[in-house]
């Protein structure tokens, strides 16, 4: 088995590639980084010294692949399977790639940035940031709300690389920020996305873990 996954099952960046190595069944070790343990820790330092995970280990190329859309971008090309992430289509993968970052940088770093600030000493707050993250939190779902209208995904038809990003990101997010009514087009596709098998099994292996999330209390029943 030549893939190995350093990961947390609870981590939202985490789920962004379990999702599509579930999807294809993609064989592969899971190795649990634990952040308070200190040799846990050095080990994912020492393959990728930023310290963020998920990384990739390809033993067979002797290949470190860190970062979500390097990670699924990398699956895709050379651990193929009958669902393919990114489109062939240029303008299509262009489009795909487009809305990965969207999830990630409009959705996924407000979101974290609500959750990081629950875990701070309460005399280092950020009450302003928090503030700023839930403006750009309700601008992202403005703009989703008109981006997902008439599409069955975030970026058309097919299951892509938008939609393993937009996953974690929007689960997170609905619990620090939840949806208004105001977005039923959005929920929808929250729903849809939901009902992935893929996205299942990853919220049923992250369950176990869900006591350590600073928002537990808002997650919602239906997942717990
Ligand atoms: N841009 C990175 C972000 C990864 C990331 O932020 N991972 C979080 C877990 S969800 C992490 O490593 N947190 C630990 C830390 O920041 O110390 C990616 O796409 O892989």
């Amino acid at each position: 088995m030549s893939l190995i996954l350093y990961f947390h099952p609870l981590a939202s960046y985490c789920h962004k590639v379990l999702i599509p190595l579930y999807e294809n069944g993609t064989v592969f070790t899971p190795e649990i980084v634990d952040l308070m343990d200190a040799e846990s820790s050095a080990e994912l330092f020492a393959i990728w010294p930023v310290g963020k995970f998920p990384v990739i280990k390809d033993t067979d190329r002797n290949l470190v692949v860190p970062e979500t859309s390097i990670i699924i971008e990398y699956l895709d090309q050379f651990h193929a399977g009958p669902i393919r992430f990114i489109p062939e289509d240029p303008n299509e993968a262009r489009n795909v790639r487009l809305w990965d970052r969207f999830f990630d940088l409009y959705v996924s770093t407000p979101m974290q940035k609500i959750v990081g600030d629950r875990l701070r000493a309460q005399d280092t707050t950020d009450d302003y940031g928090v503030i700023e993250a839930r403006v750009n939190l309700d601008g992202a779902y403005d703009m989703l709300e008109s981006q997902l209208a008439g599409k069955q995904w975030a970026a058309g038809d097919a299951f892509s690389m938008a939609d393993c990003s937009a996953a974690p990101a929007l689960f997170y997010a609905e619990c620090v920020h939840p949806f208004t009514p105001k977005y039923p087009i959005m929920a929808a596709y929250f729903d849809r996305l939901m009902s992935r098998p893929s996205v299942k099994r990853v919220l049923e292996e992250a369950k176990p873990y869900f006591q350590y999330f600073p928002f537990n209390e808002a997650i919602p029943a239906r997942f717990l």
